[in-house]
């Protein structure tokens, strides 16, 4: 399989994380991704869902960090952003980068707790993004593999461990991860 489409994805996230577009991300960019996650959301900062997202976000900062050999207060320029997620997915740990921060996210999602995301629940949070309804709609059809009307953090995990991993831009993972907050 040919990087090149990978490449271009990794390139478009580092763009979307590096949210003082200095040409860096570094644990504040993410940090500041994840708090405008939460503010998006109307999630008060100090619920146990809040801390999540945050812990989510800075766990995912750690193993690039870790993948690219940076300390933990260093930064990335966007060679060494897409080289880490390259060794990621060369290593087969995308899915460990991103699982906390799926897991927390998901749990943001899902406003009435009861374990899955509804239509209601996703198409509330997509437009916190500022996604178009008709776009989530498309997207939650997608992420919702088996049908059952409710993703669960197994299907949201495996859309977005697919947008890092494949090189097909026609995924549900892109849908929701380019338009992401
Ligand atoms: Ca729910
Ligand atoms: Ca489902």
């Amino acid at each position: 399989m040919s990087d090149s489409g990978l490449r271009a994805k990794y390139v478009r996230r580092f763009h979307i994380l590096d949210f003082a577009g200095d040409g860096y991300v570094d644990r504040s960019d993410v940090e500041a991704r994840a708090q405008r996650l939460l503010d998006g959301m109307a999630e008060p900062a100090e619920t146990p869902r809040a801390a999540a997202v945050r812990e989510g976000a800075v766990a995912f900062w750690l193993g690039l960090a870790k993948l690219a050999g940076v300390q933990d207060s260093d930064r990335l320029d966007q060679e060494a952003f897409v080289g880490a997620l390259l060794r990621a997915r060369e290593l087969g740990t995308i899915g460990d980068l991103v699982g906390p921060s799926v897991e927390a996210h998901v749990a943001l999602v899902d406003s009435d707790g009861d374990g899955s995301v509804s239509l209601a629940e996703f198409l509330r949070s997509q437009s916190a993004s500022g996604m178009a309804e008709a776009d989530s709609r498309q997207a939650f059809e997608q992420l919702d593999r088996n049908g059952d009307g409710r993703l669960d953090v197994e299907e949201w995990q495996r859309a977005v461990v697919d947008f890092y991993t494949s090189d097909s831009e026609d995924q549900a993972g892109a849908l929701i991860m380019d338009a992401r907050a």
